[in-house]
């Protein structure tokens, strides 16, 4: 389809403003055809960006410019009429200066390119929570990309012109090439030059200098999280960085568990993690994103928005992620900066099989013990996520999963025990709301730093984090029956010892930390009442066949009495930064805490 064969005004004049004001060589409107894919991943191969594996199977590799590799926070803004309205935790920017800022960088940025346009769906066409969008980019890999993270279709390209309401979305790598120049594997503009801008209250998204991840896959961050997150405040939905899965018991009962963890910590793992308890199942519906409607019946229901996995690749091994491994060998991926090896195939740490040589993200010779990493830790895997061999039976249900409970967690060395059940819904926005995680290579800068990140949403939410709050406080006080809310708990698969080596083991083992929670949800499992939530009795998790010391499973499911006390002052401050936008009943819940601990 062409430009010229578009009817709608709204549409047609929209696009013709950005071919305008950024003069790309050519503009081709996507159809979602695999002959699309095919076509945009040999260009890649033609221009050097990617490499045709061997192994696994329709699948390619790629290294992005050393200086664009993860999702850039400090360059990404909210850009709502009021700076109150972004709130403390979100670079601010007014929209009509963004708009002018925006306006000179685009000009002509797309000499020399083509321009695509991507009409995608995050859901299931037909499900009445998905939500469409139109993708601006001038980038072969974004293409390429949509195709495996959301579903491209002519069918959304036709339900928009026939009116269909849309997310506008622009894309540019910032990078216009001038006549007879060359082009390079991965363009992209400078830091300084890269902006990731959100209008919430007219929908859109400009972005600009980047092509990474989060950065440039607009439907991912961008869209499913950040205007999402608008929408969601504005219609009385949920759109949260959850993973979403399906818990099947040894009596084969069924229950839906939706996690909020921050960016790489355990979200991918969690939701196709393979059971160590015999009898356990864990199938995926989703692994980064949900979105969340209250059905008829009362109940809260969640779709995945999104149709692919964007994977965080080291750390990825039979041992750790088995059904990511099968996935994967399932072909059709993109994996970009891990290592490649000799023989055409990838490479990254704690990969099963260590090749004797490959080469790394860097183009540099790589050896085991050579001192250097193959892959960057940021280095991720794109693959449909229906290869999964445990994708649940309900993944695309239009009408979604019945979420029992929410999990929070994060990364916490110290004070945070394995598992703690909030004492009733509000106890439970309290603990989304004092989330804290030490940070990862998932976003440029401050990895290892602990950080307050609310409900694993603070680079993701669109609005005024404070009236964000409100409205999870408010979901729960005006839902019609209270029973039928997902219960919520805390976990941490991230404790260490003393020489810093993790008290828990993590992966599969964390169903036994599931089962305890699947248990609650039935009104069983035992629990005691303490200042912080209810943990596990000492008795209360299957810890069957588990080498773990006495004095380790003390440190995992006690009271840190005294670490708590030092935290007080941290999330009082933390508190603070949301002035009177701070909902009363999270300072009621602080005080609350606080008198706990001392009695
Ligand atoms: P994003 O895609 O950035 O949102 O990340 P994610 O939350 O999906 O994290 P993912 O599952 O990819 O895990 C990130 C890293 O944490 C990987 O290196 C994993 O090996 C590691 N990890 C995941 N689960 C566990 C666990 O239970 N214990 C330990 N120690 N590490 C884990
Ligand atoms: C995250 O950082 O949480 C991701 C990767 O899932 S990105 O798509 O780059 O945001
Ligand atoms: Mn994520």
């Amino acid at each position: 389809m062409q430009l010229s064969d578009l009817r709608n005004p709204v549409l047609k004049s929209w696009i013709q403003e950005w071919v305008d004001l950024c003069t790309p060589d050519q503009v081709v409107i996507c159809d979602g055809s695999q002959a699309e894919y095919d076509h945009c991943a040999n260009l890649l191969v033609k221009g050097g960006t990617f490499v045709k594996l061997d192994s696994p199977a329709n699948s390619y590799y790629c290294r992005s410019d050393l200086s664009d590799v993860a999702r850039v926070e400090d360059r990404t803004f909210i850009c709502s009429k009021a700076k109150e309205d972004a709130g403390p935790t979100n670079h601010w920017h007014d929209p009509e200066e963004m708009r002018g800022i925006l306006r000179d960088l685009f000009r002509g940025c797309m000499k020399g390119r083509t321009m695509f346009v991507i009409p995608f769906s995050m859901g299931p066409v037909e499900s009445p929570i998905a939500k469409f969008g139109m993708e601006i980019t001038d980038s072969a890999y974004v293409v390429v990309n949509m195709h495996l993270m959301t579903r491209v279709s002519a069918k959304v390209a036709a339900k928009v012109e026939a009116g269909a309401e849309f997310v506008k979305c622009v894309h540019s790598v910032g990078a216009p090439l001038a006549e007879n120049q060359a082009d390079v594997p991965w363009p992209c503009a400078p830091i300084e030059r890269k902006y990731i801008t959100h209008f919430p209250e007219t929908r859109e998204i400009i972005s600009f200098g980047s092509g990474y991840g989060g950065n440039a896959l607009l439907g991912k961050k961008c869209f499913a999280l950040r205007i999402a997150s608008v929408q969601a405040r504005d219609e009385g939905w949920l759109a949260e960085h959850m993973l979403i899965l399906k818990l099947t018991s040894p009596e084969g009962q069924v229950k839906f568990v939706a996690a909020a963890f921050p960016s790489a910590c355990g979200k991918t793992n969690l939701a196709m993690m393979e059971p160590s308890l015999p009898g356990w199942r864990v199938e995926t519906v989703g692994d980064d994103i949900a979105w969340m409607k209250f059905g008829p019946d009362g109940r809260l229901y969640a779709i995945n928005p999104e149709a692919g996995f964007f994977g965080v690749a080291p750390g990825t091994s039979m041992k750790s992620n088995p059904n990511a491994v099968r996935t994967l060998a399932g072909g059709n991926a993109v994996f970009t900066n891990t290592g490649i090896t000799l023989d055409g195939g990838v490479y990254w740490e704690e990969m099963d099989e260590v090749p004797e040589s490959c080469v790394d993200w860097q183009r540099r010779p790589w050896r085991p013990g050579c001192g250097r990493k193959a892959a960057h830790p940021n280095a991720r895997f794109t693959v449909p996520a229906a290869q999964c061999p445990v994708v649940a039976a309900e993944w695309e249900d239009p009408a979604g999963v019945p979420i029992d409970a929410f999990l929070f967690g994060g990364r916490r060395a110290g004070v945070v025990p394995l598992a703690n059940e909030a004492l009733d819904w509000e106890h439970g926005v309290f603990l989304g709301a004092t989330m804290a995680s030490e940070m990862t290579a998932a976003a440029i800068g401050g990895a290892g730093q602990l950080r307050f990140d609310p409900f694993a949403m603070v680079p993701f939410c669109g609005y005024n984090m404070g009236d964000y709050f409100a409205h999870w406080l408010r979901l729960g006080a005006q839902a019609a029956d209270p029973a039928k809310l997902p219960r919520i708990f805390y976990v941490n698969w991230f404790r260490k010892n003393a020489e810093g080596k993790w008290l828990w083991p993590g992966f599969g083992e964390n169903c036994r930390v599931l089962k305890w929670i699947f248990d609650r949800c039935d009104g069983q499992g035992k629990a005691v009442r303490t200042a912080i939530g209810n943990l596990p009795s000492p008795d209360a998790l299957d810890l069957d066949g588990l080498k773990l010391s006495a004095e380790d499973r003390e440190t995992l499911l006690s009271v840190d009495t005294k670490g708590w006390v030092e935290v007080l002052p941290q999330i009082e401050a933390h508190f603070a930064k949301f002035g009177d936008r701070l909902p009363k009943v999270l300072a009621e819940q602080l005080d609350a805490l606080k008198s706990r601990l001392q009695s």
